[in-house]
């Protein structure tokens, strides 16, 4: 088994030492960082996506793939940086005004920089304007807006609204538990995602890459 494959496997089964280990010895043998990157870290968080899609695993395991994953890549960027490898597009996402409710949006979050996003990650209870703000201080091709509560759904169309009065180009995805492919449709909203892995199908097809 060479050592991407090695690597994917200990993202998968969130080996943080086996990750960090791997990613250091594939450098140290002069691996292009980008194909560590997309053979073995990205590789691994696909698979990871498609297990918890499939309900082969579940929440904690996600999160603690996430973690090695997380730790790998701050290895690997520096190169990256240096190697000036694009990603595949800038998402901000938050969690609406008057919800605190983020385990949801950020494993949302985690999974679409596994994918190879750049993603800037407001946090909680985010105002539409403050929504509108980060899109184009961080050029933002798309917009996630995260619910937890019916009572803060309407604040969903409330940000969309804002974004089309000021003629913002950014597709959003919504998405969390009272939230449904029809109140997406409802409100204007690009792209709807049921949970993290399928977000990341959605975000790719928004950004118009081959999910
Ligand atoms: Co809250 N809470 N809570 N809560 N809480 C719920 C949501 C609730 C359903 C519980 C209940 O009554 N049965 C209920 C909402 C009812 C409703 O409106 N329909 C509720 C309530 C009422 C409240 C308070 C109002 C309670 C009170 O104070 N009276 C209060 C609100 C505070 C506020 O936000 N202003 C409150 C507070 C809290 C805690 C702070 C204690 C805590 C949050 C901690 C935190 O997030 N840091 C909490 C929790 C933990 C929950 C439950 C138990 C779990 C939510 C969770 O994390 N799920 C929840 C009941 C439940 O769901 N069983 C409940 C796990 C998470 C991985 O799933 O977030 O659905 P989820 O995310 C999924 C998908 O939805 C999707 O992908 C994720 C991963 O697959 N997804 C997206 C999410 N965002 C997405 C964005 C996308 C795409 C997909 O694109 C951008």
């Amino acid at each position: 088994m060479s050592d991407l494959d090695k690597l994917k496997d200990a993202i998968y089964d969130g080996d943080l030492d086996s990750a960090i280990a791997i990613t250091n010895k594939a450098l140290q043998e002069e691996i292009d960082p980008e194909v560590i990157l997309n053979a073995g870290l990205i590789a691994g968080m696909n698979r990871v996506g498609e297990s918890f899609k499939n309900n082969e695993i579940y929440v904690p395991e996600v999160l603690i793939a996430a973690r090695a994953m997380k730790s790998a890549l701050a290895i690997l960027e520096p190169g990256l940086i240096e190697a000036g490898v694009e990603p595949i597009g800038t998402i901000v996402i938050g969690t609406v005004q008057g919800d605190l409710h983020d385990i949801g949006k950020n494993l949302v979050a985690m999974m679409l920089k596994g994918a190879g996003f750049n993603v800037v990650d407001l946090g909680t209870d985010i105002s539409p304007e403050q929504f509108l703000r980060a899109a184009q201080e961080h050029n933002a091709s798309i917009l996630g807006l995260s619910t937890l509560l019916t009572t803060t759904m309407p604040m969903m169309q409330k940000t969309i609204t804002t974004l089309n009065e000021k003629g913002l180009g950014a597709q959003v995805m919504i998405g969390g538990a009272p939230v449904t492919q029809e109140y997406a449709d409802k409100i204007g909203a690009s792209g709807y995602a049921a949970d993290a892995a399928t977000a990341v199908d959605i975000a790719k097809q928004l950004a118009g890459v081959n999910a």
